[in-house]
């Protein structure tokens, strides 16, 4: 069996009240026409953190500073019907940042309120996964698509535990 190809996302948070999300509207590629977190594949050799940071900063020209940046879990998607796009996520949470969000090639970001996160035009797995996170808390999530690679077949949640 061949191991899960692993990507990254990152969610930038605004703590300043009341508090905002910014998302990338995805133009091309993977997941067009929904917005998504910023992120991408991790190269050969190079740590998830710093793939993390290093996507969020070529999909929105943000620089993300050290403060207020941390995992906030892991995600694992399987589409049995499109083996190719089965992924282990790791999600990163960021509040600090120097720059502007940029549109680029591939996304155009836009800051969302807490409460208007746009859910009917992300992935289907976010609203499971996304609220508890936003919460802070730290979960792992495992999610299974029908043969419409759309459809959410079966999901587990599960707060991860620190030891
Ligand atoms: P690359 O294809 O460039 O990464 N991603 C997903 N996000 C959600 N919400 N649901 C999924 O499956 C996803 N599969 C991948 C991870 C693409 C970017 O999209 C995220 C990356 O940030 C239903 O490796």
């Amino acid at each position: 069996m061949r191991t899960l190809r692993q990507s990254t996302l990152c969610l930038l948070l605004d703590l300043n009240p009341p508090g905002r999300l910014l998302l990338g509207y995805k133009k091309a590629g993977f997941g067009q026409g929904k917005y998504t977190g910023f992120g991408g594949k991790v190269e050969a050799g190079e740590a998830v953190e710093a793939a993390a940071r290093r996507e969020m900063l070529e999909e929105s020209g943000i620089r993300v500073l050290d403060a207020g940046f941390a995992r906030a879990g892991s995600l694992f998607f399987y589409f049995p019907a499109r083996p190719d796009w089965s992924q282990q996520v790791e999600v990163y949470r960021a509040t600090a940042w120097q720059g502007e969000p940029q549109e680029s090639d591939e996304m155009r970001p836009a800051w969302f309120p807490l409460d208007q996160i746009p859910y009917p035009a992300m992935w289907q797995d976010a609203r499971y996964w996304l609220p508890p996170i936003l919460a802070g808390r730290c979960i792992q999530a495992e999610f299974i698509f029908e043969a419409d690679n759309e459809t959410i077949q079966s999901v587990t949640v599960s707060e991860e535990t620190h030891g």
